[in-house]
């Protein structure tokens, strides 16, 4: 395999309500840093080397008018990233209701990794989602996949502005869905591109894509 392919190797999708902090987790992974974002219009696409891996990433907006265009990204998916905040009971219930049935297209093993974020401002007072509930919901996700591979219940809880536990998300992800060899290791490079849909209702055929979610 060559990185100079520009054909994914693996396609990474990350869902979930609007301001949970998808493009915030996504920016901290890629340029390691904690950005001001603006709010994801239809979906924002990157590509990572990993090794000799292409990976693409795909950042989806949260808004219930993208639903359709959401579940048209996750086409082919080798895992998907499922963010809620740690604060907010109503993002995390989402993720079961609205964003599990947009995986219909992803691949049958696609991987599910539950994410808690904004882990830097919960305290025992403010959080309102346990780490028992977020695991128990990533093993129901997972029920397909083999537990010996899993090790763990895909769970991670991370903060884009400190950057805890932001890496090991995209670890665990690419070393359970790509061969491992001992040479891999992360490159920096990476491109982006933003899928401009800034007038997504007055395009019909998205509108039809709605319809059927
Ligand atoms: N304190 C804190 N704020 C965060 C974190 N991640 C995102 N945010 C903030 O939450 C808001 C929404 O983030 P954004 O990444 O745009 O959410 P998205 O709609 O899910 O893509 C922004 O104001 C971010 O600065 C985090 O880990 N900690
Ligand atoms: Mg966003």
């Amino acid at each position: 395999m060559s990185s100079k392919k520009s054909k994914a190797d693996l396609k990474v999708v990350i869902l979930g309500d609007k301001d949970v902090g998808k493009t915030s987790l996504i920016c901290r992974y890629i340029d390691g840093k904690f950005v001001t974002t603006d709010s994801t219009i239809g979906a924002s696409f990157f590509m990572k080397h990993w090794g000799p891996y292409n990976v693409a990433v795909w950042d989806t907006a949260g808004e219930e008018r993208f639903t359709g265009l959401s579940s048209f990204y996750c086409r082919n998916a080798g895992a998907a990233i499922f963010a809620f905040n740690l604060n907010c009971l109503k993002s995390f219930e989402s993720l079961g209701m609205r964003f599990l049935p947009l995986l219909s297209s992803a691949q049958d093993s696609c991987l599910k990794i539950v994410v808690g974020t904004k882990y830097d401002i919960t305290s025992p007072g403010s959080r309102q989602v346990s780490v028992e509930a977020a695991e128990k919901l990533a093993l129901e996700m997972n029920a397909n996949q083999p537990m010996e591979k899993l090790q763990k219940p895909p769970y991670f809880e991370t903060s884009s502005r400190t950057g805890y536990n932001v890496d090991e998300v995209f670890e665990y992800i690419l070393q359970y869905c790509l061969p491992y060899t001992s040479d891999l290791a992360i490159k920096p490079t990476h491109s982006k591109s933003t899928v401009n849909l800034s007038d997504v209702k007055n395009q019909t055929h998205l509108k039809e894509n709605k319809c059927c979610t």
